[in-house]
């Protein structure tokens, strides 16, 4: 920064040129924030999105459970095991003005770049007001009424070149180090394959016998009842165990959507028709909440994510709780020899035991999911 300070005019237009490029870097520097955001301005009321859904969708989806429900016992909601009660301040929006407290790794390395760049673009402003306002002082027509008529100085000339460019290259190995480590996945350790739909998420996990788990928000009541934050509460969260390289991979069901998680420093689109990898190692255990990142219609603001990272052991009673095996263990005979084939879908219905949650799996699956919220508040309470 010392010798900025001789730079003289050379470093107003060096800001110029620098200011851009920050701009550029923002994308970068940025997920983390995105979700936070998507929370504080959807205030529109869950309830009131899923009573308005209900009344073209759900009309017939809410008849049946009825006739049902008296038929067939519900299946046992409380056999999955939840294992974390959410952290206030972690692995949720907070109320500073800051990233989420990052638990991996490459989250660490990108909050301390993020806090550099912080300095590097305080310094620049203030070298820049403090440029300005010698300029106001120094330069008017009453202190300066017979102005220099220099029109050309190579030397400064050079200088305000070289300057920007060396700030810029200060800025963009650290960037372009942090956006390869994101999307180079180190040897994974799980993974998990990351699908979504309008307007929940469902996560496979082909690791572990290929079950899947479909993850509906809660309604705010049993946010509450629950202890979890308004609107970022599911009914069955997606778990992976700590300290393990958790590969994940991308798809969609129907539009764009965009798995993101603040404290993981993760974020990849779910694209239809496509597969997207990226990854995370989260070093301590705890539940941390996410957004669909990419506007996907209606609910999109009512799709959250909820990861549960657990002890080794503790995974491997959620897998068996899911009817999954744990890799080298022996797989449970399988009626169907399709089961475990990579096309087809397998039975969500078995895999997730709340009511409603297995909904997705008919055809009528986008109407009879978005009203899921809905039909679970007046059968439960
Ligand atoms: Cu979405």
């Amino acid at each position: 920064m010392k010798s900025l300070k001789s730079l003289g005019f050379a470093g107003l237009i060096a800001t110029m040129a620098l200011g851009g490029a920050l701009h550029a870097q923002a994308p970068a520097a940025t997920p983390a924030t995105a979700s936070p955001t998507a929370t504080a301005t959807t205030p529109a009321s869950g309830q009131a999105a899923a009573t308005a859904t209900t009344k073209d969708a759900a009309a017939p989806a809410a008849a049946a459970p009825a006739d049902s429900a008296a038929a067939t016992p519900a299946p046992a909601a409380s056999k999955i095991p939840e294992f974390y009660q959410p952290t206030p301040g972690i692995g949720q929006p907070t109320d500073k003005i800051s990233l989420q407290p990052q638990v991996t790794d490459l989250g660490l390395f990108a909050q301390h770049f993020d806090t550099a760049l912080i300095w590097v673009i305080t310094a620049i402003s203030l070298f820049v007001l403090l440029l300005l306002a010698i300029v106001i002082v120094r330069y008017n027509r009453r202190a300066n009424p017979t102005p220099s008529r220099t029109s050309h100085n190579t030397a400064i000339e050079i200088v305000w070149t070289v300057a920007p460019v060396l700030i810029l290259l200060c800025i963009a190995v650290p960037s372009i180090k942090l956006l390869a480590r994101q999307y180079a996945t180190p040897k994974p350790d799980l993974t998990v394959k990351v699908i979504g739909h309008q307007w929940y998420w469902s996560y496979q996990y082909p690791d572990n016998g290929d079950f899947e788990v479909v993850s509906n928000i809660l309604t705010d009541a049993q946010d509450k009842a629950k202890g979890e934050p308004r609107q970022l509460g599911v009914d069955a969260r997606m778990v992976v165990p700590v300290d393990s390289v958790i590969k994940i991979i991308t798809t969609s069901d129907d539009v764009i959507h965009s798995f993101a998680v603040p404290a993981f420093w993760t974020k990849m689109d779910a694209v239809p028709g496509r597969l997207n990898e990226t990854w995370f190692k989260v070093n301590r255990p705890g539940l941390y909440y996410g957004q669909c990142s990419e506007l996907c219609g209606a609910r999109h603001g009512y799709m959250p994510i909820a990861v549960e990272v657990v002890s080794k052991q503790q995974f491997a009673q959620w897998v068996a709780a899911n009817g999954g095996t744990m890799p080298g263990a022996a797989k449970p005979a399988s009626s169907d020899a399709t089961a475990n084939s990579p096309i087809s879908n397998p039975p969500a219905g078995t895999a997730n035991p709340e009511p409603g949650a297995g909904a997705p799996t008919t055809a009528t699956e986008n109407s009879t999911a978005a009203a899921t919220p809905a039909s679970q508040a007046a059968t439960t309470n």
